[in-house]
């Protein structure tokens, strides 16, 4: 494969012929896979103008009509759902049944959230005066902006695109450099399911230059942006100067506890896919696993038998637990991180960078495991990569205590077999997603999906909540008595 691809701005894949270009490359074999061109401010206007002259047709399109054509992108998505996966592993690295459940994941909340457009339901009240109509609607902001990480190429993307156009608004897209490529294949099947020219348009380039115009344009009227909290708080920030609603989804720390009366194998089972799925590079993925002490030493027993079981090597491979990371950044942070843990004094029990034959052109570590102590960097950090530090604790208090003493509160699960400690967790847990007795990740789309504290800013994605983000809510009176009547004035 070796593609050249351009932005995609009102309908049209264009390559201003001077741009200097990137590539976008396989990170198990540092293979090129398809060539973008960087681009620039100019570029990013041209887009941002593009989907401002499509907004007042879009908005009136009925809304069950923009759902149609969502479900007929998710249809096509259907239909391309090997290659896609094919290609999410490859770019991004993770494993192929889970490229594969990228995939999935768009098409799930293409298909529910094409619903919405039946439905964008408002609310009818009633009134303080006599022949008095109330009611809320839902409109579109306008333009918004969608920034998206390369960690879920397509789902994340799906999530902000298919919510924004049901709701009627026009999009400023951009994706990943890492990942662009799932990006412009994203594109083509919304432009094969007929949705109008300027309507979705994408620009591919450094966030300091396009993501910046974005956040930054007048013409722009909201943003929403997954990515990690520094650059989560700069768009914020720049977004407040021209009073934008931003939705940030940012990072997490997520903890893993496993009481003394767990299912200890599942309990196994769970963090294995929690901490090492995607080689840990989901912001839910579990980073902390905290385990009553006397279950504590079986738990380290099977869980190092077991991630060393682990086979590491090309993602495409069906027979592959865990892909590389996915660039030599990723590896870079990982390396550094491995070195601060055992600077602390944390016991590594198994880790570090793979250099065997079949490992040489690809960022492969092992999945790792650190024995450590609450406080500790590795312990406080987000990582992004599969490094799991696992922690004894005496009681059920001290491991919400620990559980909760990070920055973030995205996931986090609890293994045990008392219903009250379960119901108490829900309670206690300081995050937006909770699971009894299965991992930290794998949210499903119809349901809410953020966080709180440096998670996030008090949005959430996806589920019931998805169009929230995107629309304005109108509230309408309709006076019916033909007179002058006045709330709150006595006669
Ligand atoms: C993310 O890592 O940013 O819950 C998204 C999960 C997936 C989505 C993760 N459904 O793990």
């Amino acid at each position: 494969m070796d593609e050249k691809y351009g932005f995609y701005i009102n309908g049209e894949w264009t390559r201003p012929a001077d741009r200097e270009t990137f590539e976008t490359k396989n990170p198990a074999t540092r293979e090129k896979l398809a060539e973008f061109p960087l681009g620039n401010e100019e570029d990013t206007r041209e887009a941002i103008e593009a989907a401002e002259d499509a907004f007042q047709d879009w908005k009136k399109t009925p809304a069950p009509e923009r759902g149609n054509i969502i479900l007929k992108a998710a249809q096509i998505m259907k239909e391309k759902k090997d290659e896609l996966g094919n290609l999410v592993s490859s770019e991004m690295g993770k494993i192929i049944e889970e490229g594969r459940g990228d995939v999935q994941e768009s098409i799930d909340f293409l298909e529910y959230i094409a619903g919405e457009g039946r439905r964008l339901l408002g609310e009818t009240t009633t009134s303080e005066l006599k022949n008095k109509f109330s009611m809320t609607v839902r409109q579109p902001i306008g333009v918004v902006g969608c920034i998206t990480p390369w960690n879920f190429p397509t789902a994340i993307p799906c999530w902000k695109i298919g919510a924004a156009l049901v709701s009627g608004n026009t999009i400023v897209f951009k994706p990943a450099s890492m990942t662009p490529l799932c990006a412009a294949k994203l594109i083509e099947c919304f432009e094969e399911a007929g949705l109008p020219e300027g309507v979705l348009n994408m620009v591919t380039g450094p966030g300091s230059v396009v993501g910046n115009e974005i956040v930054e344009n007048d013409h722009v009227d909201s943003i929403s942006f997954t990515g990690g909290v520094d650059a989560g708080v700069h768009v914020y920030r720049n977004a407040a100067n021209k009073l934008k609603p931003v939705e940030l989804e940012l990072g997490g720390k997520n903890p893993q506890i496993i009481m003394n009366d767990a299912n200890i194998n599942l309990a196994i089972e769970g963090i294995l896919f929690g901490a090492f799925g995607s080689q840990g590079q989901r912001c839910t993925a579990t980073s902390r696993l905290i385990v009553q002490d006397s279950v504590y030493d079986e738990v380290m027993e099977k869980l190092v038998k077991r991630t060393k079981d682990l086979s590491i090597g090309d993602p495409v491979d069906p027979k592959v637990d865990m892909g590389p990371l996915s660039s030599e950044q990723q590896l870079k942070t990982y390396l550094e991180y491995v070195e601060i843990g055992k600077e602390e004094g944390a016991e590594l029990i198994y880790g570090g960078e793979l250099d065997g034959e079949q490992y040489r052109d690809g960022y492969f570590v092992k999945p790792t495991i650190f024995e450590a102590e609450h406080g500790m960097r590795i312990t406080k950090e987000e990582i992004f990569a599969p490094v799991l530090s696992v922690m004894k604790v005496k009681d059920y208090d001290e491991a919400i205590r620990i559980a909760n003493d990070v920055e973030y509160g995205l996931s986090s699960s609890i293994y045990t077999r008392d219903v009250n400690k379960a119901f108490e967790a829900i309670d206690d847990f300081e995050t937006g997603i909770t699971y009894v007795n299965a991992p930290t990740i794998g949210a499903e789309v119809h349901l809410p999906f953020g966080g709180v504290k440096n998670t996030g800013n008090g949005g959430r994605e996806a589920g019931t909540t998805a169009i929230e983000e995107f629309t304005e809510i109108k509230t309408v009176f309709i006076d019916y008595s033909d007179k002058l009547q006045k709330a709150q004035i006595e006669e």
